[in-house]
């Protein structure tokens, strides 16, 4: 059978989600910031150190500027995975983190969030990880979108989770 899983990019406004999402699924990017309205979605194959083929449904969406609970609630149904993006320049980006995250915990129960601090290339990594940890923001995988810094490598780890 096949196996096809649902991704939905979160996030606030011009993170990077759909840099991302233009970086992993056509190896693309630009500086150019065209907000996203409503939803765009992408398949991108995945191919499984087991020799299975993952079927990856990426949805990447509008950006929101208070809280989570403004997105629309058909993005984020059936999902298997969230990955909640904020931009490492921008605190505001980030503020809202941990609420956001548990509003997902709490009415997305079983499905995993890995949350993202991107553009990773302006700033040195030592320094905003240090950052990060002193307010205890929790994140999985720091990323740029510009250089491609471990964005393949983020999106083959979450393929391997979903799929286990
Ligand atoms: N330097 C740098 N710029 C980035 C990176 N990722 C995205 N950008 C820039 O940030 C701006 C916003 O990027 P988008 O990918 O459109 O952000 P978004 O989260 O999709 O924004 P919305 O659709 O409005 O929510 C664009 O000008 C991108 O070129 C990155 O890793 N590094
Ligand atoms: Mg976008």
């Amino acid at each position: 059978m096949k196996l096809s899983k649902k991704v939905v990019l979160l996030g606030h406004f011009g993170v990077g989600k759909t840099s991302l999402f233009r970086r992993f699924v056509d190896n693309e990017f630009s500086e150019e910031y065209k907000v996203t309205l409503g939803v765009q979605i992408k398949k991108k194959l995945v191919q499984l150190p087991d020799g299975r083929e993952l079927s990856m449904i990426i949805w990447d969406t509008e950006g929101h500027s208070d809280s989570i609970e403004d997105t629309r609630k058909s993005y984020l149904l059936g999902s298997h995975a969230f990955i909640y993006v904020f931009d490492i320049t921008r605190e505001q980006t980030y503020s809202t983190l941990k609420q956001d995250l548990e509003y997902l915990e709490k009415h997305y129960t079983k499905v995993p969030a890995k949350v993202l601090g991107n553009k990773l290339d302006l700033v040195n990594e030592k320094e905003i990880t240090s950052h990060l940890k002193s307010q205890n923001i929790p994140f999985d995988c720091l990323t740029s979108a510009k250089t491609n810094k471990n964005v393949q490598d983020f999106f083959s780890d979450l393929a391997k989770d979903i799929t286990k």
